[in-house]
C-alpha cells in the first residue's frame, strides 16, 4: 500500500511548478481563454497578462473553448513532455468561469492523461470548489499578498463582487477571506494548492512570513514567493515601488522555509507559455498557425514516453541522494561553499551556450549538498546576426551584476569577450556539456583545488 508521501509524490511527478525535479523535464501549457478580471492590483496593468503568474509586458492571444483545445491537441501531440495544462489568464480564469471550465472539460474528454492547472485571485473561488473538484482539478495556485487587510488595501485599488464595486480596506477584507476560505474548502477536498505570493517592497515584504503560516495552517502544499516587477502605468509604478533584488527575495525565502515547502523556479511565464519552464515556444502555435496544424495526439505513446521520463527523473533524483550520501561519508572536513550560476535548456543537462541564456539556475554547492537559490534573468548576451556588431557592454554589464555574488559559470560554451569580462569580476566559467549535478560537484572540486578555503559566500 502507498504512504501518504508516495501518494503525493506520485501526483506531483509530473507537474513541472510543483515539482522541482520535474521541471527540468516536463512541460506545462497554458491556454489563454479568460480575458476579465474582477480586481485591480496595483502592480498590474490591464494592457498584458495577469501579472500573479506572468513576467508583466506580456500580452496573449485570447483564444474561445474550443480553439483552446484544439490547441492542446495539436501542442500534446507535437511536445510529449507537455503534462500539464493551466489556465492562468490574461485576466482571472474564474472572473471568466464559462470559458475556463469549458475548455478544462473538453481537455478532460480529449486528451484524459493531461493534469489540469488552475490559477486564481480567488475572489470567487468558494463559489467553483465544487465544480474545480468534480473536473478533477487537481493543482490550483491561488495569488494571496496579504492575509491582514490593512496591508490588502494597499496592494489592491478595488474589486468586483457579486454586482458591486469595494474599495480599499473593506475590498481587502472580502478578498482575503475569499481567498483564505477557499484555500481550505480545496484542501479539505484533498487538491494540491500553491500559493503565490508577489512581494512588494515596502508594502508586504515584512509581511510574507504571517501569509505563510496562516496558508500552511489551511492546508497549502507550497508558496511560491515571487518579486514584484514593476510595470509602466500602474499605482506603484505612480507611487515609486521598487523591485525586489534577488537577495531580499531569497532572504524572505529563507525566513519562510521553516514554515512551508517553498518554490524557487518559478519562471513568471505568460498566459499562453507552452514548453518546459525555462522556454517558451508559443510563438510556434499562434492561433493562425494552429488552426491549420494536424494533430497527432496518441494517448498510448504519450503515455510510454512520460512513464519513461518519470522513470529517468526518479532514477536521476536517487542518483542525486546516493552520491550526496557517498560524499558525506567521505568528507572529513567541511569545505566552503561556492555559488554557481548554469545555463540550461532543460532535461537537467548543462547545454546551452552563455550568449544564449536568458535566465541563469543559482546554485549553491557545499560539500555534500547542493542548494538549489533561485533563478535570475538576463538579456541575452547574442542579440542576433543583424544586431551582433551593436555594443553588448551594457548586456554584459548588467549580467555581471545580477551574478555578481557568483563565484563560478557553468555552461556549454562562452566567447572569449565575455569569459574575460566575468574573470576579471572573479567569476570562474567552467566550460562542459553534461548533467547538471554532476558538473556542479566537478566544478566545486576544480574551484577548491585552484582556490584558498577561505568560506567563500554566506
Ligand atoms: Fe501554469 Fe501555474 Fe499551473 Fe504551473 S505556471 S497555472 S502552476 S502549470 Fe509555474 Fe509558470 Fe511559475 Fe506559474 S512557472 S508562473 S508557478
Ligand atoms: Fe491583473 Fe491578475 Fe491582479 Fe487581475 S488578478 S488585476 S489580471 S494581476
Amino acid at each position: 500500500m502507498k504512504t501518504i508521501n508516495q501518494d503525493l509524490e506520485d501526483r506531483i511527478a509530473r507537474h513541472p511548478c510543483y515539482s522541482e525535479d520535474a521541471h527540468h523535464y516536463f512541460a506545462r501549457m497554458h491556454v489563454p481563454v479568460a480575458p476579465a478580471c474582477n480586481i485591480q492590483c496595483n502592480y498590474c496593468s490591464r494592457k498584458f497578462d495577469c501579472a500573479n503568474e506572468s513576467r508583466p509586458g506580456v500580452v496573449s492571444e485570447v483564444l474561445k473553448p474550443e480553439e483552446a483545445v484544439k490547441k492542446v491537441l495539436v501542442v500534446a501531440g507535437e511536445i510529449q513532455q507537455t503534462s500539464v495544462i493551466g489556465i492562468a489568464g490574461p485576466g482571472d480564469p474564474l472572473a471568466n468561469p464559462q470559458k475556463t471550465f469549458d475548455t478544462f472539460r473538453g481537455v478532460a474528454e480529449q486528451a484524459p492523461d493531461l493534469k489540469l492547472c488552475l490559477s486564481t485571485n480567488g475572489l470567487r473561488l468558494l463559489e467553483f470548489v465544487d465544480t474545480i473538484h468534480e473536473l478533477n482539478i487537481d493543482h490550483v495556485t491561488i495569488t494571496i499578498n496579504a492575509v491582514n487587510p490593512l496591508i490588502g488595501q494597499h496592494v489592491y485599488s478595488w474589486i468586483f463582487y457579486e454586482g458591486k464595486r469595494y474599495k480599499g480596506l473593506e475590498a481587502a477584507e472580502i478578498l482575503i477571506n475569499n481567498q483564505l476560505k477557499g484555500l481550505e474548502a480545496l484542501t479539505e477536498r484533498g487538491i494540491l494548492c500553491k500559493v503565490n505570493t508577489v512581494l512588494i517592497p515596502g508594502v508586504n515584504d515584512h509581511h510574507v512570513e504571517e501569509i505563510s503560516k496562516a496558508i500552511k495552517e489551511r492546508g497549502a502544499f507550497v508558496h511560491n514567493i515571487m518579486p514584484l516587477i514593476v510595470t509602466p502605468d500602474t499605482v506603484f509604478e505612480k507611487n515609486g515601488i521598487r523591485n525586489p533584488t534577488a537577495k531580499e527575495v531569497q532572504q524572505v525565502q529563507e525566513k519562510c522555509s521553516g514554515s512551508l515547502k517553498m518554490m524557487k523556479h518559478c519562471r513568471q511565464c505568460r498566459a499562453d507559455a507552452i514548453g518546459l519552464l525555462g522556454e517558451d515556444r508559443s510563438a510556434e502555435f499562434s492561433k493562425e498557425k494552429i488552426m491549420d496544424l494536424p494533430v497527432h495526439y496518441d494517448g498510448e505513446a504519450r503515455k510510454q514516453f512520460q512513464d519513461e521520463l518519470e522513470k529517468k527523473v526518479k532514477q536521476n533524483k536517487k542518483k542525486k541522494q546516493e552520491k550526496a550520501a557517498k560524499i558525506r561519508n567521505e568528507i572529513t572536513t567541511s569545505s566552503p561553499g561556492i555559488r554557481m550560476a548554469v545555463t540550461t535548456r532543460g532535461n537537467a543537462r548543462v547545454n546551452l551556450h552563455f550568449g544564449h541564456a536568458k535566465e541563469f539556475l543559482i546554485f549553491d554547492v557545499q560539500n555534500d549538498s547542493i542548494n538549489f537559490i533561485g533563478v535570475r534573468k538576463v538579456q541575452s548576451y547574442c542579440i542576433g546576426k543583424v544586431n551582433c556588431g551593436t555594443n553588448k557592454g551594457p548586456i554584459l554589464a548588467e549580467t555581471a551584476e545580477i551574478l555578481k555574488d557568483c563565484q563560478m559559470l557553468l555552461s556549454s560554451g562562452i566567447g572569449e569577450t565575455p569569459k574575460k569580462y566575468l574573470l576579471d569580476r572573479g567569476i570562474v566559467p567552467f566550460v562542459k556539456s553534461g548533467n547538471i549535478e554532476e558538473l556542479l560537484y566537478e566544478s566545486s572540486k576544480f574551484y577548491r583545488y585552484m582556490n584558498s578555503s577561505e568560506p567563500i559566500f554566506s
